[in-house]
């Protein structure tokens, strides 16, 4: 997939210096490396640090009110109170600002966003657009495929989530508390609740009176947000590991109708970020230190929950850094620029052309299929359910009944590469009946079919 360029903007990244801040920069050396116009700001203590981006020296500086003139983009990951007060004074310069705190993710006129399951939900930013929580992120990419398919009724998550998440100095104090502990001296909790090394933390953040915590509660909250589903009953318990990155997740999640773990395996693997690493006769499943770095969700332990006839159970490990916070904060950038709607109440240009396709000779049913796969959000409000034609990026006709559109389309279009396919369902391509030019089964064209 083609990444759109972000080389004309000029990004800002408040926390340039913090551990998402860090991996933040290093997605842009890897994604955009003819971006320069960056603008490192943090905190007076971090101010005069230099850093090498795209082969440019940077001097970090303080953040202050003139910080944001002249910038498109202001990406926040510092603390809750450092986004409340710098993201107005972002937007009001006239930056978009892509938050990575929980300050503003529920608010009704901020989008929450997972560019694979809702990216379109960046069209209605009004300067400020939120990331979720790095255990929510890669609980969504894989329920959504699911519950879209198959709508969910209920999911329960208990994380195993590493001490990154909790930034730089959490990661320190694993390091000192394992050394220390290994020489049989005691420590003393500095950045968890508790002793980290050695031991696991059911608790990440401050308690609620309803006796979850707040990591638990903004779970449960921003998966329904998400995914438009608030009817799913979701719980979760969140729990600190001594694992430097990635956090991982054992998942319940009950559909409205059974499934196999075969259907949910052949589901995830055609989810785009998603990685299925499942074989469990090979000793086959995704860990904590082979996911760090990486920018896909991976998922194993795919089975039947014995627990319950429509219950499936799996284990998703996902590097909290990068697809967590950092690699998902990109990918909203992009998703800005390419569906042009950086500006607040610009007119975002639609993904699908509608109407005349151009160029039905070269249409590229494939490449048709990738696009639908990665766009199809765009249509669902117009078209669930329905099936619909695509050639070139083009939506050409749509019917509730898939013949019917196919007799249309073939008698308009003729027998060559014509995506036809029902909005609502993940599709999979099971077969290309290849028909002739004179309609005979052959060789040149296709139709897509959906399994
Ligand atoms: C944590 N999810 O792991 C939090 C960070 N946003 O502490």
């Amino acid at each position: 997939m083609t990444i759109p360029s972000l080389n004309h903007l000029t990004i800002a990244v408040v926390g340039a210096t913090g551990a998402v801040g860090a991996e933040f920069l290093k997605i842009v050396e890897q994604r955009h490396p003819g971006l320069h116009n960056l603008k490192l700001l943090a905190s007076s203590r971090s101010a005069g640090t230099k850093l090498t981006v795209n082969g440019k020296e940077f001097t970090v500086e303080e953040t202050s009110e003139d910080s944001f003139q002249g910038v498109d983009i202001a990406f926040i990951s510092a603390s809750t109170e450092a986004s409340r007060h710098w993201a107005p004074i972002a937007v009001a310069a006239g930056a978009v600002v892509i938050d990575d705190s929980s300050a503003f993710r529920m608010q009704d006129d901020v989008p929450l966003v997972v560019p694979e399951v809702n990216g379109a939900d960046v069209t209605w930013h009004q300067g400020i657009i939120a990331i979720p929580n790095c255990s929510t992120t890669p609980l969504v990419m894989v329920a959504h495929p699911i519950h879209r398919l198959n709508p969910i009724k209920r999911i329960i998550a208990d994380t195993y989530q590493s001490v990154s998440g909790a930034g730089g100095a959490a990661v320190q104090e694993l390091r000192e508390q394992s050394e220390a502990l290994l020489k049989g001296q005691p420590v003393t909790p500095r950045h968890q609740p508790r002793q980290i090394g050695f031991n696991v933390i059911p608790q990440i953040d401050s308690f609620l009176d309803n006796g979850y915590t707040r990591e638990e509660q903004k779970m449960i909250d921003e998966s329904r947000k998400i995914m438009h589903a608030p009817e799913i009953r979701v719980s979760a318990t969140c729990v600190r590991v001594p694992v430097m990155v990635s956090h991982s997740a054992a998942v319940h999640i009950e559909t409205e109708r059974a499934m196999n773990p075969s259907d949910i395996h052949a589901l995830l693997m055609d989810m785009p970020g998603v990685t299925v690493l499942d074989d469990t006769g090979a000793g086959v499943y995704p860990m904590p230190w082979d996911v760090a770095g990486e920018d896909d969700v991976f998922v194993g332990r795919i089975r039947k929950d014995a627990s319950d006839l429509n219950g499936i159970a799996l284990w998703i490990v996902s590097d909290n850094l990068r697809k967590g916070a950092a690699l998902n904060s990109i990918q909203i950038a992009e998703e800005l620029v390419s569906r042009e709607c950086l500006k607040p109440g610009s007119t975002p240009k639609p993904k699908f052309r509608f109407g005349e396709p151009l160029n039905v000779e070269n249409a590229n049913v494939q490449a048709d299929y990738e696009y639908f796969r990665a766009n199809m959000d765009e249509l669902l409000p117009e078209y669930k359910e329905r099936y619909v034609a695509i050639i070139n990026k083009t939506v050409v006709d749509s019917d509730d009944e898939r013949p019917a559109l196919s007799r249309r389309v073939r008698a308009k279009y003729g027998n060559g590469a014509i995506l036809m396919a029902q909005v609502n369902f993940m599709p999979r391509i099971a077969n290309f009946p290849t028909i002739s030019t004179d309609g005979n089964l052959g060789k040149s064209s296709l139709e897509a079919e959906i399994v």
